[in-house]
């Protein structure tokens, strides 16, 4: 049974100190234990930026992807080695560069992690304005504040049929070690959007901002998680209100995942079938017919 310890890297990661992706790195590897994971179980997909580091701070199998092009990439592993694939990228990563892939997965319901470090800045890149960026916050490419509204994650989701709409937060770490346990036992694409802080870039939204807006949806009174109109509902929430509802917003078991339906993988991972029960992989067969 792997512990703790068997995701320890001998590197510090670099983020700043009270850097939300701490919360959310410990909150991971709590979740691997308590499900009983071991490291080659795992793959981790990041994209690049400040939170897509997170591969490099623990032992796993692991990818770092173009920027906004993770999801791509995970389905790929997912769909060649069967692993359990977790990815990590950024709100610019996610809802940006990677917004068209976005939409895919959700209606895809291909079977994976998806957890989106919101921290509603490009961190890595010194702070320019987000996707998720609020009206009127300020940064090197909105001095004036920024003139656009921001993506709904949450509601994009749901909008095109995901089956797991989360959001947690990095104030409250023993929530996201639930959220992400959930999400990894969920059948097909889950989303966690995690509402980090950024010391740096986004000094307005520190950890007592979330503390005092932020709180449970299963505590409301009638929480229902299949209720998908009770759960737009909450997405739409934030940022119109001051309200961050947190939790599982929306949860369905009765869809299949996408990967559950594909013939060729019927006889198990794709890399672990033997190549000749492959012939389209079979190279010289190709070249053969091509020639
Ligand atoms: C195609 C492409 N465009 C732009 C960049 C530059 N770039 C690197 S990281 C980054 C922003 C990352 O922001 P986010 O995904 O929110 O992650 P964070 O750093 O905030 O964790 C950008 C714009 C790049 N590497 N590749
Ligand atoms: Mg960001």
């Amino acid at each position: 049974m792997a512990t703790l310890q068997d995701y320890a890297v001998d590197v510090r990661p670099t983020w700043c100190s009270g850097c939300g992706n701490h919360s959310t790195w410990n909150a991971l590897k709590r979740a691997f234990v308590q499900l009983g994971y071991e490291p080659r179980d795992l793959f981790m997909v990041t994209g690049v930026g400040c939170c897509s580091k997170m591969n490099d701070y623990m032992r796993i199998n692991g990818i770092h992807t173009l920027h906004g092009r993770s999801l791509a990439v995970a389905a790929g592993v997912r769909l060649a080695s069967g692993k359990k694939v977790i990815t990590v990228h950024g709100d610019g990563d996610g809802y940006g560069e990677g917004g068209n892939h976005f939409m895919h997965a959700a209606r895809r319901n291909l079977g994976f992690v998806d957890i989106v470090e919101n921290n509603q800045v490009y961190a890595l890149t010194r702070g320019q304005v987000s996707p998720t960026s609020r009206l009127g916050f300020r940064s090197s490419t909105s001095p004036g504040g920024s003139l656009e509204r921001p993506v709904n994650p949450l509601a994009l989701a749901l909008s095109q049929g995901a089956t797991f709409v989360a959001r947690g937060a990095t104030h409250d770490m023993m929530q996201l070690v639930e959220l992400i346990v959930a999400a990894m036992q969920h059948r097909g694409y889950a989303l966690i959007d995690v509402m980090q802080v950024c010391v740096t870039y986004n000094r307005a939204m520190p950890y007592d901002y979330y503390r005092e807006r932020a709180y449970k949806v299963e505590e409301v009174e009638g929480y229902d998680a299949t209720d998908w109109n009770a759960a737009m509902a909450f997405a739409l929430e934030y940022p119109a209100t001051e309200r961050i509802p947190t939790g599982i917003l929306y949860r369905r078991e009765d869809l299949p995942a996408y990967e559950e339906g594909v013939s060729a993988l019927k006889a198990g991972p794709l890399v672990e079938q033997p190549l000749r029960t492959r012939p389209l992989a079979d190279i010289d067969l190709l070249l053969r017919e091509h020639m």
